[in-house]
């Protein structure tokens, strides 16, 4: 009684807005700030519950809306082994934001207890941390009076503006029992991916300064701390650090911006610092847990970019050659598979198959590649936005660790193998991590942009929003690659995609927008830019 006297004081505090319906999606609760105070003061009592339930174990809470624009804010959960929140609680996050009343959050918060059977008398665990939005501090006091709500059951540890990637790790580092995963916190997080880094260039060092787009936030702080310790390997120059210029997150620049217009930021644009040949250059999102790279043609001058699926397959023909080095092809059978959405470029996707390479498709979203990668050996997943990370099964460290290597080229290839196991963040995808694992790769095969680019050429593609009446009509399948309802509607567009020359094109409801999405590609621009026309003509 205690406790829901306390909860319903708290409630009181964080009344829910009327006409407002949350919804827990692909990437948690994600809104205008202003909206967000109740949602943060349930997540609060949530995670406390999730963490009662795994009797301790500890939980993460992130609050960020990523590439979105400054006044959106958002949470989500992470679970004890650093992956998201387990999808069968989202229905009970959302249950718990969408109460009235205190009343009804209450009964609904009682009956959640219940049939989720938590024993209330157990510990809590919580890491939480925020990024550099000027909303965050009062939605994590909000966050913090839904803890508080407990009593003393509950210890919290918060880590302040952070990126979300390391959030992720502090909370698999936390949990992990064997103690080997690495020290949970920034400062163990950054000295364990810098040990890696170092092993792995080796005295291929120092590279060529890479200049990083920061969006603006969090990432700028992550950064600052990771050049204080590897600057004299890798020489970055960090662009778009302006942390605390009100409206300037995400603005004009930034992965999603990059890869949305796909063209350069406009301050990276008029700067010129990319017209010398060969000076390559990077973009996180605002929570850094998104990466493209991109270069200026040598001679054309035109934009290049190399987007999270160049990315996937560079990393997953390095590590299989590596295996094969290592000869862990042979005896261990170990295999490099990749994970990718109907976004990836077609280009990519063949370019894999051609060469063996085992390709997967799984719907958007983080947490279904994550899952899909889980089931190679060594998993590479990227979503073509930059989303991404390479996973190692448990069984590929053992194979790698009690190996025999007979020559000191296998011995090599294996100390390496170990060493990106370490230098990527094996809960979730991170910038700075991705960041470094390209500059390894490139570093050992010697390659510049240009180099990596000359892999495959990307089709012509067009992604275009509409907005429908109802988009909860339009139901995908197949990975998203088909639409199974409104019915007949496939049927009409794959008819007009025959009429293109290496035509693909999709339709896919957002999940964290109200509005579908029409994915087009074709043999050139103007076909590319025609089948999308089409498709969202059938659509509308
Ligand atoms: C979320 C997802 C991202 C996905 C995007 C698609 C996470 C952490 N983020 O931002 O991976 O690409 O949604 O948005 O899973 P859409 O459904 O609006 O197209
Ligand atoms: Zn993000």
């Amino acid at each position: 009684a205690l406790l829901l006297n306390a909860i319903a004081a708290g409630a009181n505090e964080y009344p829910k807005p009327e006409h407002v319906n949350y919804t827990y999606g692909t990437a948690g609760f994600r809104t205008l700030a202003t909206k967000l105070p109740s949602v943060l003061f349930r997540v609060g009592l949530l995670a406390v519950l999730r963490s009662k339930r795994l009797e301790g174990a500890t939980i993460g809470v992130m609050v960020t809306a990523s590439h979105n624009p400054e006044p959106d804010n958002g949470v989500k959960l992470v679970d004890p082994s650093g992956e998201m929140l387990d999808p069968t609680w989202e229905a009970h996050a959302t249950a718990l934001s969408n109460c009235p009343s205190t009343e009804s959050l209450i009964s609904t918060f009682t009956t959640l207890a219940t049939h989720l059977r938590v024993d209330l008398s157990q510990p809590a665990n919580i890491v939480y941390a925020y990024d550099t939005r000027p909303s965050g501090p009062e939605l994590i006091k909000a966050l913090e009076r839904g803890f508080e709500s407990f009593g003393e059951s509950v210890k919290t540890n918060n880590l302040g503006v952070t990126t979300t990637p390391i959030l992720h790790y502090v909370v698999k580092a936390t949990n992990d029992k064997t103690g080997t995963y690495g020290e949970p916190t920034k400062k163990g997080y950054n000295e364990k991916m810098a040990k890696a880094f170092r092993t792995l260039i080796g005295n291929r060092g120092p590279l060529a300064p890479l200049y990083v787009d920061c969006a603006n936030g969090v990432g700028a702080l992550a950064l600052q701390d990771f050049t204080a310790t590897l600057g004299d390997v890798l020489p970055i120059n960090p662009l778009n650090t302006s942390t605390s210029t009100q409206g300037s997150l995400n603005h004009s620049c930034g992965a999603d911006f990059v890869k949305t217009k796909q063209a350069l930021p406009p301050s990276i644009q008029s700067s010129g610092v990319l017209s010398k040949a060969g000076t390559r250059a990077c973009s996180f999102d605002g929570d850094a847990d998104r990466i493209v790279y991109y270069y200026l043609h040598e001679s054309k001058g035109t934009f290049r970019l190399l987007d999270g699926d160049k990315i996937a397959v560079m990393v997953a023909m390095f590590l299989g050659d590596l295996i094969v080095k290592a000869k862990l092809d042979e005896e261990h059978k170990l295999e490099v598979g990749v994970v990718q959405t109907a976004y990836a470029n077609g280009s990519s996707t063949k370019y894999l198959t051609s060469r063996n390479i085992p390709v997967s498709c799984v719907p958007t979203g983080v947490k279904h590649l994550h899952h899909a990668a889980q089931r190679y050996d060594i998993g590479v997943y990227f979503e073509a936005n930059g989303h991404g990370t390479v996973l190692f099964s448990d069984q590929a460290i053992k194979a790698l660790k009690s190996a025999n290597p007979q020559s000191p080229d296998s011995a090599n290839a294996i100390k390496n193998l170990l060493a990106f196991s370490e230098l990527i963040n094996q809960a979730v995808g991170d910038a700075l991590s991705d960041m470094l694992l390209v500059e390894t790769v490139l570093a050992h095969r010697g390659w510049g942009a240009a180099e990596w680019d000359a892999g495959y050429e990307d089709l012509p593609n067009r992604l275009v929003k509409v907005e429908v009446p109802d988009r909860s009509i339009f139901v995908a399948t197949d990975a998203e690659r088909k639409l199974q309802h409104p019915q007949g509607l496939q049927d009409t567009i794959d008819e007009t995609v025959k009429k293109y020359d290496m035509g693909r094109s999709f339709v896919r409801p957002s999940g964290t927008e109200d509005c579908v999405r029409v994915y087009a590609e074709a043999k050139t621009a103007t076909e590319a830019e025609n089948l999308a026309v089409a498709v969202t003509d059938i659509v509308k």
